[in-house]
């Protein structure tokens, strides 16, 4: 009983100590929100800014999971470690587990240099567009220097989590009309590397053209993306591809870019928190059905979001 009692101060000793039950369980804070999660938050951050960040983001069943779980095994052929955060808002809350079945990296379980956690949202504002960099701040305090971060789905709030990374890794499939689901998706803005997974499928060419004739009409700065065809599931390709993440990442740490992308993140991050909290404030304000009543309200055209909005911040006097 007294261990699921711990605070979080103790679970994060007991964390930086290597007590991976403390870790998961302070994942878990994250993921609810609430004062604990602060907690944590002002625990981890003095500790936290130096892990490298790569996120994985494409169509469900492009293959992230497997090529995630490939590259964690050319990582440690390295001798690197990894933690990685398999990202699902559209899932109920999971508690780490149920997720844990989908993620396909069950061949690294028992491997110590290995740290793999599922996040889900529970619904509660704030979600993972914030608790993800939170929890990457946790892994990062507690001494991971590389994190992937693989968002299941290309919803708008996948596509944000995932384009957040250092680097960010979009995954295709070869055939027609991938690579125009992925523009229309807005991945091309935010891929510093394109993967073209199950290559030993029909149609690599084309999509490699494809991709390339987007990225023309794309405003490139000063790095290109490169397109890499992978098949995941026989770990083909995976060395080149982690190959193009290092050199992103030299890149990037030369060029000043990093550190810009850290800073935009770290004020974006800022903000998302004052709306959120501006938001949880005037709802805990707004006694009744009063909050709903409003929001119909616009929905229905009867009230100007304008005067609606007055309305539901009269109390924070916003
Ligand atoms: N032929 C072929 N199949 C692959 C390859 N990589 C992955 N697969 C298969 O594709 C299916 C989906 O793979 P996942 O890794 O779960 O895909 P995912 O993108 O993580 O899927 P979600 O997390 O559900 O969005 C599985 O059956 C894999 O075995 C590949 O290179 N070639
Ligand atoms: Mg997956």
């Amino acid at each position: 009983m007294a261990r699921k009692d711990r605070s979080p101060q103790e679970l994060f000793d007991a964390a930086r100590a290597g007590d991976r039950a403390a870790m998961a369980r302070l994942l878990s804070l994250i993921e609810r929100g609430g004062e604990s999660a602060r907690e944590v938050g002002r625990l981890s951050y003095p500790l936290g800014g130096n892990a490298y960040t790569v996120g994985l983001t494409g169509a469900p069943g492009a293959g992230k999971s497997t090529l995630t779980s490939a590259t964690i095994g050319h990582i440690r052929s390295l001798d690197r470690e990894v933690a990685v955060l398999a990202i699902d808002p559209s899932s109920p809350f999971s508690g780490g587990a149920i997720l844990g079945d989908r993620v396909r990296m069950q061949d690294h379980a028992t491997d110590p240099g290995v740290f793999i956690r599922s996040m889900a949202t529970r619904g509660h504002l704030g979600g993972l567009s914030l608790a993800t960099p939170e929890a990457v701040r946790l892994l990062d305090a507690l001494g991971h220097e590389l994190v992937l971060i693989e968002t299941v789905g290309v919803g708008q709030v996948e596509v944000e989590i995932a384009g957040k990374a250092d680097t960010t890794v979009v995954v295709v499939n070869p055939g027609w009309g991938d690579s125009v689901q992925a523009n229309k998706a807005g991945l091309m803005e935010i891929a510093d590397i394109f993967v073209i997974n199950k290559a030993d499928r029909k149609g690599v060419d084309e999509t490699r053209r494809d991709l390339e004739q987007m990225l023309e009409l794309s405003q490139l700065g000063d790095w290109r993306p490169p397109i890499i065809p992978t098949v995941a599931s026989q770990n083909d390709g995976i060395e080149t591809f982690w190959a193009a993440v290092t050199e992103h990442r030299e890149h990037i740490t030369a060029s000043g870019e990093l550190q810009k992308r850290r800073q935009r993140r770290l004020r974006d991050e800022l903000r998302e928190i004052i709306v959120r909290r501006l938001e949880l404030r005037a709802r805990e304000i707004c006694t009744g059905d009063r909050w709903d009543r409003l929001e119909d309200g616009v929905a229905a055209r009867q009230l100007d979001p304008w005067g609606a909005a007055d309305e539901m911040l009269r109390g924070v006097g916003a």
